[in-house]
């Protein structure tokens, strides 16, 4: 199949018809859908399908002898996120083995697809989440509770998809058996346009994390309640998510609140709490630091002023990833000699390859976005440098795994 017939089957599962854009959250419906489409499409490649013990899918061609050659990405995305986000690199990967299929390629060493289960970590909130139980980066038992916004845990999402979260856990024994991971992803951000590249390689990410902020008030009547009466929850949040903008500048980083949950959410009622969510990044971890401590410190003045108690909760962090460079010095040999050129970009986007890093050699291959739009309906990558993307997968598998 090619590539616009893979993508055009899978296209349609989990977009919303209002906002056209996908809710593929762990463990619903729409995430089952995903799976069944990439173990049926697997499975007619003649490639081993199995689910690992953390709802990892993989995917199997070739000898079962070490030193396997894996690829994939994610199939989950972020609320109303884009088509690309994970998908592309799923799908560019059953392309790319229909490439070499072929030209009657027959890998010498395995090479294994994989869809990694959480990597947005939209529903239960740790990002990577499969990919960090896998390398023991998560403590299951940590894992096993995590809710979502419903109070679902992870354990009772796993149980209502049929497998059983009492597995939890890491695998050396499947990190043992992979000699190298290749991560084709959609650019988030807009470096490679301006350079004419379709493809680039990535050096590295930024280190990021995620916090919970609780300001707690006292709910009351929107009407009769006098101002100078009020604990009102919202307006320390509302100063913080400002001063998290004032902090991230001063530092050179990002941060951004884009998670918000008003208790009781009532129109006429003052909040009795507002829970947030900071997501922040920068170059380098002192820095993520310094700009989470700035930020917390004026969350705190403010609480206090406005009579508000508040808590802060660092629920993930991901330190600085620096890809294998001598992989991605093969790589880039890999794709010259196909008369392909890719500039090495740094990105401060999280991905499963950033996890198995601490593992694993790994790289990414970066397919270009015109607009650099990602986690929105707007995300979009051309056919033509979709495609260009598969034959540059294609050519670094029959590298690696020739
Ligand atoms: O948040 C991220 O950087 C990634 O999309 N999970
Ligand atoms: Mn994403
Ligand atoms: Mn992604």
């Amino acid at each position: 199949m090619t590539f616009a017939e893979l993508w055009r089957e899978l296209e349609p599962i989990g977009r919303d018809p209002q906002t056209g854009g996908y809710r593929r959250y762990s463990w619903t419906p729409a995430d089952a859908a995903c799976r069944a489409w990439f173990t049926g499409q697997a499975t007619k490649r003649g490639l081993t399908v199995e689910t690992d013990n953390n709802g990892n899918l993989w995917a199997r061609w070739g000898p079962k002898t070490a030193g396997a050659i894996a690829t994939g990405s994610h199939l989950d995305s972020v609320p109303d996120g884009g088509a690309f986000d994970g998908p592309l690199g799923v799908v560019s990967a059953l392309a790319a083995v229909d490439l070499l299929k072929e030209k009657t390629f027959s890998p010498e060493r395995p090479v294994v697809l994989a869809a990694f289960t959480e990597e947005e970590g939209a529903r239960f909130g740790v990002p990577c989440l499969g990919s960090r139980l896998l390398t023991g980066a998560v403590d299951p038992d940590v894992a096993r509770v995590l809710t979502d916004d419903a109070g679902t845990t992870l354990a009772d999402a796993m149980i209502a998809a049929g497998l059983d979260p009492g597995f939890l856990g890491p695998r050396d024994d499947l990190l043992d058996g992979i000699g190298a991971f290749v991560e084709l992803h959609v650019e988030q951000g807009r470096a490679l346009a301006p350079q004419g590249a379709a493809l680039g390689l990535a050096e590295g990410i930024w280190p990021h994390g995620r916090w919970r902020f609780d300001f707690t008030g006292r709910a009351d009547h929107a009407g009769t309640a006098r101002l100078a009466d009020r604990r009102d929850p919202m307006l320390p949040y509302a100063a913080t998510a400002l001063a998290a903008r004032q902090a991230a500048a001063d530092h050179g980083a990002v941060a951004t609140f884009g998670k918000l949950i008003v208790e009781p959410n009532g129109t006429n009622a003052v909040p009795s709490a507002v829970r947030a969510w900071l997501d922040a990044r920068a170059p380098d971890e002192a820095t993520v630091a310094d700009t989470v401590t700035a930020i917390r410190a004026a969350a705190e003045g403010l609480a206090e002023d406005h009579g508000i108690t508040l808590s802060v909760r660092q629920e993930s962090f991901t330190p600085l990833v620096r890809f294998d460079q001598a992989l991605r010095d093969r790589i880039a040999a890999a794709l010259a000699a196909a008369g392909i050129e890719a500039p090495v970009l740094p990105t401060a986007a999280g991905h499963d390859a950033g996890i198995l890093a601490t593992r694993i050699p790994t790289a990414m291959l970066f397919v270009r976005n015109p607009t650099g739009v990602s986690h929105s309906p707007a995300e979009h990558a051309d056919l033509a440098d979709c495609e260009a993307g598969v034959r540059a997968l294609a050519a670094v598998l029959e590298d690696l795994a020739g």
